[in-house]
């Protein structure tokens, strides 16, 4: 595709306000791909206009009739599947087959789920003597990163529209080249000028214009906790609902009764995935003690199959590939063992953010690199004595994002699943339900996405008693 010199207000595209421009980087080579225009506070509060005028037409569609053109924006988006992983795998730099199953694939299903949910959901239910309604909450600021692109922006984008929300959207200055895609799949759907709007830019400037512009009803952001915790204080101040998917750093708990070369060759690939780029990753994988030597010769033999340039991409920038190496430097200074990768760049990539990927054993749980998220290719792999050690161990952490439980039985596996403070655990393996609520306990988060569980977060609810 080509990208646009311009913003997506208000129906079209229009030049920015401004002449500050956002280089896109291709991070598995570092040349430069395109150029997007940086949006400043003028085009922020230009787009707050355009969804603030579009709101009221909006909210009274039908939602049969919002359900069509979602269904229509989930066609754009199967029709342009290979577009859309292509340029992914341009900005963000994951291998291409991983770009098609996971970054074109799933916001087909989200987008898809939500079509139906518009025209099924119980915007209006009878409790006794209430007829209660449940009213779209306005005009919503979103602000998506960089690690599942497409995916952050169909996951807010898709149940606001179908609430009847309005939406102004600020992505990821990292991938700003799918956001436009996505723009031009919205505009080919035929949803009504307004009812979307684009503002690429970066986020001190057109993300933070946003998350305290005065004339929006919600903000949503997914992106690092640091920021998300700006996000919710300004919208406290305003009395502003918020939902923040911030940060995770999830266990994956090995039962003894497991079948020990599934979890780890499954844990293992589940933190390789998008170079360990993914807030739900299971980047802590708990082992009991009998079974740890074993574990951790399986974890070894497991990542050294995933080749950097090959089966693993490089990092989206320079400043994560510098974090993530500085990670593995604190982890072996604090006394853990690497088993695998190391800090090095890996062998043969002269060019391209990679770090290789890498296993540490000998992990106590106070470590930095069990507490703090890595966002990168490292796995942890801590020692526990009994299920209680085990249970202290998960959920020892600030973060409460994700997880996963093997054992033999998956019912011994989902009662352990309930004593874990996160919100989505994996049992057996797990198998990904578009329907199923998604979000963190503790400070994972606010709110939820997917489902009806996100669908309820764009909605006022307000109950008439006769
Ligand atoms: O995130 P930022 P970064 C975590 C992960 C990663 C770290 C840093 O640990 O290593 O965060 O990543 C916008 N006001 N996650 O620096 O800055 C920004 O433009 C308003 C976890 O890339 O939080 C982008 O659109 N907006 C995570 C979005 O916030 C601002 C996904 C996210 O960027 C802003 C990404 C401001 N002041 C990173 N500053 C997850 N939960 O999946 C930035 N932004």
């Amino acid at each position: 595709m080509q990208a646009h010199n311009a913003l997506f207000i208000n129906g079209t595209w229009r030049p920015a306000a401004g002449e500050d421009r956002i280089e896109v980087i291709n991070p598995a080579d570092e040349q430069l791909l395109a150029e997007v225009p940086a949006g400043n506070a003028q085009d922020v509060d230009d787009a707050v206009r355009a969804a603030r005028a579009a709101f009221p037409a909006w909210a009274a569609t039908p939602p049969a009739q919002r359900a069509e053109l979602l269904t229509n924006l989930r066609d754009q988006l199967a029709h342009r599947a290979d577009e859309i992983a292509e340029t992914v795998t341009a900005e963000l730099g994951s291998p291409l087959v991983f770009s098609q199953k996971v970054h074109a694939g799933l916001p087909v299903l989200v987008a898809g789920s939500y079509a139906e949910l518009a025209a099924s959901y119980p915007f209006e239910e009878q409790i006794g003597n209430s007829t209660v309604i449940h009213e779209p909450l306005g005009v919503v600021g979103a602000i998506t990163p960089w690690n599942y692109p497409l995916h952050q922006i169909v996951a807010k984008v898709a149940p606001a529209l179908a609430a009847g929300c309005t939406v102004v959207l600020k992505p990821a200055e990292d991938t700003p080249l799918v956001a436009q895609l996505f723009a031009e799949c919205v505009e080919a759907a035929g949803f009504p000028a307004g009812v979307f709007n684009l503002v690429t830019g970066l986020g001190p400037v057109a993300g933070q214009a946003l998350a305290e512009h005065r004339d929006t009803d919600l903000i949503s952001f997914t992106g690092s906790t640091a920021v998300g915790k700006r996000i919710g204080a300004v919208a406290g101040a305003a009395v502003k609902p918020v939902a923040l998917e911030l940060g995770g750093k999830s266990a994956n708990v090995i039962l003894p009764t497991a079948d020990l070369a599934k979890a780890v060759n499954v844990g293992v690939a589940n933190v390789m995935a998008n170079s360990g780029q993914t807030c739900s990753a299971w980047t802590r994988m708990l082992v009991h003690a009998d079974q740890y030597d074993e574990a951790i010769s399986l974890a070894a033999a497991a990542v050294a199959k995933y080749v950097p340039g090959e089966r693993v991409g490089p990092l989206v920038n320079a400043a994560q590939r510098d974090r993530v190496r500085g990670y593995i430097q604190r982890g072996i200074a604090d006394g853990a063992r690497v088993v695998a990768g190391g800090p090095e760049a890996p062998d043969g990539l002269e060019k391209g953010y990679y770090v290789r990927p890498t296993v540490f054993a000998d992990v106590t749980p106070q470590m930095a690199i069990a507490q703090e998220e890595i966002f990168g290719p490292v796995l942890s792999i801590l020692r526990y004595e009994n299920e209680d050690d085990a249970v202290r161990i998960a959920n020892g952490t600030v973060y409460g994002l994700a997880g996963a439980v093997w054992a033999a039985d998956g019912a011994e596996a989902g009662r352990f699943a309930r004593r874990l403070e996160a919100g989505q655990v994996d049992i057996n393996g797990g198998r990904f339900n578009p329907r199923a609520p998604f979000g963190g306990y503790k400070q994972s988060g606010v709110g939820r996405e997917l489902g009806e569980h996100g669908l309820a977060e764009y909605l006022h609810t307000k109950s008439l008693q006769f």
